[in-house]
C-alpha cells in the first residue's frame, strides 16, 4: 500500500509589519502597526498550512522568526501530527522553558497543522473540532486605546456603526479621574444597550484596582474588567475579584494549559480569556476549553479571530469573541462581521489565505 501519511516538508516564517487601522495606545504601550509572523507549513500531499502570530513589538520579529524556523528544521520528515508535534517540541524545549516565545512559536506551528489537516480533509477546522460553520458573538476591540474624551467618544460610536453590540475601552490613565471622565464620554456616546469591557493591561498594584474597581463599581454598566493587575499574580487577582461586583477577566498571559489550571485553581478571575498564541494553539485551546467547562467559568478569544471563531464555536462556556482586523491587510479573504456576529468560514482549514501581493509590501 502507498503511504499515503501526511509528512512536513518545509516551515517557511516571514515577518510583515501590516498598517493598523486605528493605532492603540493602552496603559502599557502603543501599537501602530501589527508586527506579523506568517506561518506556511508544507507538507508531503502539497498541503500548506498556515497560520500567524503577533510579535508585538517590532524587535520581536525577528527572534520569534528565527525561533519558528530552529523549530520547524526539528519537524521535517515527521508525521502532521499536532499532538505528537507538540510533546516533541515541549521535549525538545524543557531545559529552556515552556514559556513566552517557545510557546508562541509552538502555538503557531500547532495552528498550522491543525489548518493543514484540516485542508487535507476538506473540512473547515470547526468540523474536524466537532462543530459546525455559526456565526459567534463578537465585540470590536479595534481602537479605544488611551486618548482624549472628544476623539474617543467619536471612535465608539464609529465602532459600534461598523456592525457591533459591544466594544472594549482601554484604561490606566495616571490619574483615575481622567479614566471615569473617558468612560463617560464613552458611555454618553453609545448609550445603554452597547456592552463595554474595559481593560487596564496590568497597569494598576492590587491596592489600586480595588480602589479604582470600585469607583467603576459605582459609575456601573461596565461588563468586565479585565488585567487590573500583574497577569501572573493569582492571588492579587483573587482579592479584587472578591472586592468587585463587576466581573474581573484575565488569561490572555495564561501560559498554556497548565498555567490557566493553576489560575483558575486560585479562583484568579470571574471570566477567562486565553490567547491562542500563548495557550498552545488549537491543541492547548481545547484543553483549556475543558477546564473552563469543568470550572463553569465563561471563556473568551484573545486576538486572532480568524482561529479563534473556529475554537469558540466548540467551546462549551464559550462567551465572546475578540474581533480585531490587524491581519487584515495581508489576508486574501479577512473575516467577515455583521450583526455583531463572526461567521466562522465555511472553506477547508482555518480559511487563512496570503494576499501575497500585500505580503511583499508590508515585508520586513
Ligand atoms: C491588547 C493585547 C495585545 C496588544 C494590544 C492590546 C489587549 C487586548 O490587552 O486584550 O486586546
Ligand atoms: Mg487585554
Amino acid at each position: 500500500m502507498p503511504d499515503s501519511t501526511l509528512r512536513i516538508s518545509a516551515l517557511r516564517a516571514r515577518a510583515v509589519l501590516a498598517p493598523m487601522r486605528l493605532p492603540l495606545q493602552t496603559s502599557t504601550g502603543a501599537v501602530s502597526v501589527a508586527p506579523l509572523v506568517l506561518l506556511d507549513l508544507e507538507t508531503s500531499a502539497g498541503i500548506t498550512g498556515r497560520s500567524y502570530l503577533f510579535a508585538v513589538g517590532r524587535a520581536h520579529l525577528k527572534p520569534l522568526l528565527a525561533l519558528v524556523e530552529a523549530m520547524g528544521e526539528l519537524l521535517l520528515g515527521d508525521e502532521l501530527a499536532p499532538g505528537d508535534i507538540e510533546r516533541k517540541l515541549r521535549a525538545k524545549h524543557t531545559l529552556l522553558g515552556v514559556h513566552n516565545l517557545v510557546l508562541i512559536a509552538m502555538s503557531g506551528i500547532d495552528m498550522a497543522a491543525w489548518d493543514a489537516l484540516a485542508q487535507s480533509m476538506g473540512q473547515p477546522l470547526v468540523r474536524l473540532l466537532g462543530g459546525v460553520p455559526r456565526p459567534v458573538r463578537a465585540y470590536n476591540s479595534n481602537g479605544l486605546g488611551i486618548m482624549a474624551p472628544k476623539p474617543l467618544a467619536r471612535q465608539a460610536e464609529q465602532l459600534v456603526e461598523e456592525g457591533f453590540s459591544a466594544i472594549k475601552l482601554r484604561l490606566g490613565r495616571p490619574d483615575p479621574r481622567d479614566d471615569l471622565t473617558a468612560l463617560r464620554a464613552v458611555k454618553k456616546a453609545i448609550g445603554p444597550d452597547v456592552t463595554l469591557m474595559c481593560d487596564f493591561n496590568q497597569a494598576l498594584t492590587v491596592n489600586e484596582a480595588i480602589l479604582r474597581g470600585r469607583q467603576l463599581d459605582d459609575e456601573g454598566g461596565l461588563y468586565w474588567i479585565e488585567e487590573p493587575t500583574r497577569a501572573d499574580d493569582f492571588a492579587g487577582n483573587r482579592r479584587i475579584c472578591d472586592a468587585l461586583d463587576t466581573p474581573v477577566q484575565i488569561g490572555e498571559n495564561f501560559m498554556g494549559p497548565e498555567q490557566m489550571a493553576q489560575a483558575l485553581a486560585a479562583q484568579a478571575s470571574d471570566y477567562v480569556m486565553p490567547d491562542v498564541q500563548r495557550i498552545g494553539g488549537v491543541t492547548g485551546w481545547m484543553r483549556a476549553a475543558a477546564l473552563a467547562q469543568g470550572a463553569g467559568l465563561e471563556m473568551s478569544t484573545h486576538l486572532f479571530p480568524e482561529v479563534s471563531c473556529h475554537l469558540l464555536a466548540v467551546t462549551p462556556t464559550g462567551h465572546w469573541l475578540e474581533f480585531v482586523d490587524w491581519a487584515a491587510p495581508v489576508l486574501a479573504e479577512p473575516l467577515t462581521v455583521s450583526g455583531g456576529l463572526a461567521m466562522v468560514p465555511d472553506r477547508p482549514g482555518t480559511g487563512i489565505a496570503w494576499d501575497e501581493q500585500a505580503v511583499a509590501r508590508y515585508a520586513a
